[in-house]
């Protein structure tokens, strides 16, 4: 599903964050090493190579709502910005730091005139943030930063799950 909203394309999509050659940058849902794991982090680092997390090592640790950029090395994009959600029930006040999570990332987009990106769940997974959740924050936070990028055209949410993907559409549907 795809809408324009402010000159941006906004898509959801089901697939998986290291198969997307269409975008310039990919995020990934990190931990706060920066170094390989399981979900999306685990895959970003396997597909990447292990250059990428040479370049990460330096810039770890970071703390939840952080987000830092790196090369994509062996990945089909040219960065990937990196993000560690809250931890639910543990890291507070969780619904503040996925959005800071959001807002980061962005501004790390920016900050390299990155015109196309994709975002998974972030923290939906091993950090068991209730998807339901996390959806309206994940929109409410881009939206509000939307009239803010001057270089962003496009913006993909890569969801990993049939569920994940109905959630992301009746969202999008509604704004
Ligand atoms: N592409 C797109 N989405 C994916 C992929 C993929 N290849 N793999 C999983 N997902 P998670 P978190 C979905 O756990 O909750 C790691 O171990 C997944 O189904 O990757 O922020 C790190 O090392 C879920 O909906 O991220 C951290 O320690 C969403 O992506 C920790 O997990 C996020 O799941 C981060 O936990």
């Amino acid at each position: 599903m795809k809408k324009t909203i402010q000159n941006i394309k906004i898509e959801v999509s089901r697939g998986d964050i290291t198969n997307q050659p269409d975008l310039e940058a990919v995020v990934n849902a990190a931990n706060a090493e920066l170094a390989s794991g399981g979900g999306v982090a685990g895959a970003i680092h396997r597909a990447a190579g292990p250059e990428l997390y040479e370049e990460c090592k330096p810039l770890a640790p970071i703390a939840p709502g952080e987000a830092v950029i790196t090369g994509a090395y062996n990945l089909p994009n040219r960065f990937v910005i990196h993000c560690l959600g809250p931890v639910y029930g543990r890291d507070k006040p969780e619904d503040k730091l996925l959005e800071d999570c959001y807002r980061n990332a962005l501004k790390r987009a920016e900050g390299k005139k990155v015109k196309s990106i994709a975002f998974p769940a972030i923290s939906t997974g091993a950090f068991g943030y209730p998807i339901k959740e996390a959806t309206m924050i994940s929109f409410n936070t881009i939206l509000a930063e939307i009239p803010k990028l001057k270089h962003l055209q496009k913006l993909k949410f890569v969801l990993f799950s049939e569920a994940d993907l109905e959630i992301y559409e009746a969202m999008l549907a509604e704004v």
